[in-house]
């Protein structure tokens, strides 16, 4: 067989739906074996976009998102996709080409090490150097993807390679189950937790990687211990849930790390230190049992004093299986904290003012999505009102990106987003910073024929950044933007564009444009005037009276 052929049988054997990306000249003998595979190619306008599409695929499904470039130019702009994939603890395999590796006449041109480029952005990265190789690189790939803690991995097939032939065969996928959580540490967890005072569980990305939702749901609600949760860690326990207290957008100084500070014990599910802190550890402080797939990697505002370390779900249920609610715990101070932080989300979310408030976008979209509409955030300031204001329903409908943080994957995450959910309603948030990073995926976007809203809100400047910089005592330099005139740019691409002009229209306006279907491109104005007065100053005085 061709090798290209057997690569593309391969990558079949894993599952594969879509690989996304661009080829160049070294892929095409890998593309005519595309030809006639069950696996859909989706072009893009970007490698970056192909990279951040095929990461959030692997989030949202737990097999690697598979993306194609070139050697070289295609290949470095795999770069950011490669970070937020490992940062992100989303499986993703980088596909690249190479010129010919036994005897090449095209001296070093375009040729970058690639292979090493990548070495610290990924689990694995190898160079096939023969068809030969092919099944077990191929394997082994998907098998570090996949496995925890779930990330990227990288294969370079070069030209000469590709068009081989060889007689090795494809190794199929072999059954695996994550180990358990051994009965000792579950048992100390569990005497900790008893001999607690006012214990208390933070939820983070890694119980919304896998299906926890049900066993976290269970335990709570037989221990009765209030929980909150990191940013990424949104979702997995319905926001609406009487113990939740609260979401930790910011690491100090809201009024949920009140609760955090009062506890003398956090029982940690699934958040580790890639994600930024959602409360700091500090020496004699509260104690924190590490609930996790992967023993805790230390840092100055992280070292736990116990691990249980396993398949979340099952060291949760197993925690479930052996807690009794005990009479000396004491709530009472969280239940207060809850009022405060119910009480504090609410304020200006029925602002009228325009340009718009953040808070009141916040809560007009949350009442235009159904419960199991998806948000798919790029980077701004607003992404801290989202976390801290925007209540989820359900697992993996808020997705952001709080790892590498980076801006320009909002647009195709939410892509990725509704090719896996093609029955949800989904939108993209992004700043108008933001947005301009992979603006150009509208092309793909519509040419995919996605239903989707993209929603950008303006303030016409790098607004995060911006408000930092006043945070910071600094004279407002160097943050200031033109933009496009958004409506015009995305009815050039072809999708529709709408400028909200007063506040009591957007939510209609969302409404509208799902009945419609099709791309559609909303510019909401927006006022951050206030964003440091309140997330500066005024939360944190008036948590501090709690
Ligand atoms: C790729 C990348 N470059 C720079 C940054 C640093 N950064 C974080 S937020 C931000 C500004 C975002 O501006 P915009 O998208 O308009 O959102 P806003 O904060 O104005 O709502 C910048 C420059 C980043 N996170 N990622
Ligand atoms: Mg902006």
């Amino acid at each position: 067989m061709k090798a290209s052929d057997l690569f593309i049988k391969a990558l079949e054997a894993e599952g594969v739906e879509y690989i996304f990306g661009i080829p160049g000249e070294e892929n095409l003998d890998l593309l005519n074996s595309l030809k006639d595979s069950s696996i859909k190619l989706i072009l893009t306008r970007h490698e970056q976009a192909a990279g951040f599409m095929a990461a959030t695929y692997g989030r949202l499904t737990g097999k690697a998102g598979v993306c194609l470039s070139t050697l070289g130019p295609g290949a470095t702009n795999f770069v950011t996709a490669a970070a937020y994939a490992q940062l992100g603890g989303m499986p993703m395999l980088m596909i690249t080409g190479q010129k010919p590796i036994k005897s090449s006449k095209q001296g070093q041109f375009q040729i970058v090490d690639i292979v090493d480029m990548m070495q610290p952005l990924t689990k694995y990265t190898q160079q096939i150097s023969s068809g030969y190789n092919i099944p077990a690189r191929v394997r082994e790939a998907f098998r570090l993807a996949e496995g925890e803690r779930p990330g990227a991995v990288h294969l370079e097939l070069p030209e000469d390679i590709a068009c081989e032939e060889t007689d090795a065969h494809v190794i199929v996928q072999h059954k695996t189950r994550r180990p358990s959580a051994e009965d000792k540490a579950v048992l100390s967890a569990v005497e900790m937790i008893h001999a607690a005072k006012k214990p208390l569980i933070l939820i983070g990305a890694g119980a919304n990687r896998k299906q926890s939702s049900r066993m976290l749901v269970d335990f709570i609600d037989k221990s009765g211990i209030p929980f909150f949760s990191t940013q990424m860690g949104k979702g997995v326990v319905d926001g609406r849930h009487p113990l939740f207290l609260g979401n930790a957008a910011l690491s100090a100084n809201d009024f949920i790390h009140r609760a955090a500070e009062h506890a003398d014990l956090i029982i940690n599910v699934g958040h580790d230190v890639i994600e930024k802190p959602p409360f700091f550890m500090e020496h004699d402080g509260v104690k924190v049992i590490h609930v996790n797939y992967m023993s805790a990697s230390i840092d100055p505002v992280y070292f736990p004093q116990l691990e249980v370390v396993g398949d979340i779900a099952n060291s949760v249920y197993q925690l479930k299986e052996k807690i009794i609610p005990q009479k000396h715990w004491d709530f009472s101070y969280f239940k207060e904290v809850r009022k405060h932080v119910e009480a504090s989300v609410k304020e200006g979310q029925d602002d009228d003012r325009f340009p718009m408030y953040p808070q009141r976008v916040v809560k007009d979209i949350r009442s235009a999505m159904p419960e199991d509409g998806m948000i798919a955030l790029d980077n701004g300031v607003y992404k801290i009102w989202f976390a801290r204001n925007y209540k989820s329903y359900k697992p993996n409908t808020v997705l952001l990106d709080n790892a590498l943080a980076t801006m320009g994957a909002g647009l195709p995450s939410a892509m990725a987003a509704k090719m896996v959910f093609p029955d949800r309603k989904v939108m993209a948030i992004c700043g108008d910073g933001g947005f301009m990073m992979n603006s150009q995926e509208l092309e793909t976007a519509v040419r995919l024929q996605l239903d989707l809203v993209v929603l950008i809100l303006n303030d016409n400047a790098y607004g995060m950044i911006k408000w930092k910089q006043t945070n910071m005592g600094f004279d407002s330099f160097g943050l200031d933007l033109g933009n496009p005139d958004f409506v015009k740019y995305a009815e050039s691409y072809g999708a529709y564009g709408h400028r909200v002009e007063s506040s009591d229209t957007l939510i209609p306006l969302i409404y509208d444009c799902y009945d419609k279907k099709g791309v559609h491109l909303i510019e909401v104005p927006v006022d951050y005037s206030e964003n440091d007065r309140i997330l500066n100053n005024e939360i944190k005085e008036k948590s501090k009276l709690i």
